[in-house]
This record gives structure tokens, C-alpha cells and sequence, in this order.
């Protein structure tokens, strides 16, 4: 080895900068932060370690903390501009509008979640403008082979509940692909989402943009049920990831 290669190599750990992997090929909107890109917008990561993504950043304020920064926006719903029920694949894939509503993809949250360990939070706003969260110290979802399964645990209150105690351990269902827990039904049907169900469940983010309270409309809207009930159909719903420190 050259004086100049090794140099060359040496010179971004003197400096404290990122890993060169972690700053061509950043892995989630972690890495980005660790880039000195520090704004709120859309970025390219690469879950997989190759292949480009493009995903919403959430960075908190400008110059805020950066407790308050670097995550990784999973799913999206804002608008009603795009619609979520679809098929397996998709839902495998991805689909929407990085700055809009959207779902990353099941696969791309497998691959994240299989090469570190994640947080989840979950924000919430009703039609009048009032915002809660639900957090969860530990998210992960298992492969393609083994359905998608969600793990979610360490929930923190911030004024919404646990709704998410029901698909804790279930596989991925769409209408297309019943893996939920009751035999009875198709619970992506029914609810016309795409989601971790059981039997069936106590929220459903993936479900119909209904703009609020919607008394005939049984636990088919965007559902937090533990903070507003199975009837009403929340103005914004955002489930985001970021590695555990
Ligand atoms: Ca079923």
C-alpha cells in the first residue's frame, strides 16, 4: 500500500466523517443526517445495499435536536391523493408519492430492519388540528418468506394508545394475500387496507382517506382506535423508523 492510498483511507476516520459505504450507499435517513444533509425532504437511500430508493426524510425543525431528527418515513397518509388498496405486490414493492402519501415497501422494510434495530413512531392529527404520537422502542419485520411479520414492543404513550398491540406478530395482508388471523374472513377485504391483521384489528393506516367522522363507515378509514374509535377517519397518519443508537 502507497503512502497516498493509505492516506487516502485514513483521512476520512482523521476528519470523523462517515464511512464511504455510508455516504455513497446511505442505508436510511440516518445515515444521510451522518452526511451533513440535515433538511427535511426526499432522499435516495438503499435498503438492500444497491438498489435506490427514494424516501421521505423527516428531520424535525431546522437546527433542531437531533433526538428530534433522522427518520426514515415508512408510510404516509396526508391527503387522500393516493389510493391504498392494492394488491401484494405492491404492497411488496411500494407505491405512491415520496412527497405525498405513500407506503416503502414490505421488502425494503424487511432489509432495513434485518441490519439494525429500529424504533417505530407513530404521528397522528385528527381533523381539528389536534397531533398525538404512539412510540415503540423496538420495530422489525421478518422476510418474504416467513409473511412479513411485524414485531413491535415498548410502546410509549404520547396521548394516542397502543393500537398496534393486535398486529404484533402477524403476517402482512392484502386483499389478494389473506395471512391474517381470522379464518372467518379476508380482514384486507373487509377493511379495505393493506396491513398486519389479526383477527381483525385496532388500526388500519392503510385504509380508506374518509376525511374524519364517517357513522356508517365501520373500521374501514385510516383507524387509530385507541385514540378516536373505529368510526373515525384520521386527517394524518405517519409511521416512521430510525435505528436504535
Ligand atoms: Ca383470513
Amino acid at each position: 500500500m502507497t503512502g497516498r492510498v493509505f492516506l487516502a483511507l485514513l483521512l476520512p476516520l482523521l476528519a470523523g466523517s462517515a464511512p464511504v459505504s455510508q455516504e455513497l450507499f446511505p442505508a436510511d435517513c440516518s445515515d444521510i443526517y451522518a452526511n451533513s444533509q440535515t433538511l427535511s425532504g426526499v432522499y435516495t437511500i438503499y435498503p438492500t445495499g444497491d438498489t435506490p430508493v427514494q424516501v421521505y426524510c423527516d428531520m424535525g425543525c431546522e437546527g433542531g435536536p437531533p433526538e428530534d431528527a433522522k427518520w426514515t418515513v415508512i408510510q404516509r397518509r396526508m391527503d387522500g391523493s393516493v389510493n391504498f388498496y392494492r394488491p401484494w405486490d405492491q404492497y411488496k414493492k411500494g407505491f405512491g408519492n415520496k412527497n405525498g402519501e405513500y407506503w416503502l415497501g414490505l421488502e425494503n422494510l424487511y432489509q432495513l430492519t434485518n441490519k439494525r434495530k429500529y424504533e417505530l413512531k407513530v404521528d397522528l392529527q385528527d381533523f381539528e388540528g389536534v397531533k398525538v404520537y404512539a412510540r415503540y422502542s423496538y420495530f422489525s419485520v421478518e422476510s418474504g418468506a416467513d409473511g412479513y411479520k411485524l414485531h413491535v414492543s415498548g410502546f410509549t404513550n404520547g396521548g394516542a394508545g397502543d393500537s398496534l398491540e393486535l398486529s404484533n406478530g402477524q403476517k402482512f395482508s392484502t386483499f389478494d394475500k389473506d395471512q391474517d388471523a381470522n379464518a372467518d374472513s379476508n380482514c384486507a377485504k373487509t377493511y379495505l387496507g393493506g396491513f398486519w391483521y389479526g383477527a381483525c384489528h385496532h388500526a388500519n393506516p392503510n385504509g380508506v382517506y374518509l376525511w374524519g367522522e364517517e357513522g356508517h363507515a365501520f373500521a374501514i378509514g385510516n383507524v387509530w382506535y385507541h385514540w378516536k374509535g373505529y368510526n373515525y377517519s384520521l386527517k394524518f397518519i405517519s409511521m416512521k423508523i430510525r435505528p436504535l443508537p
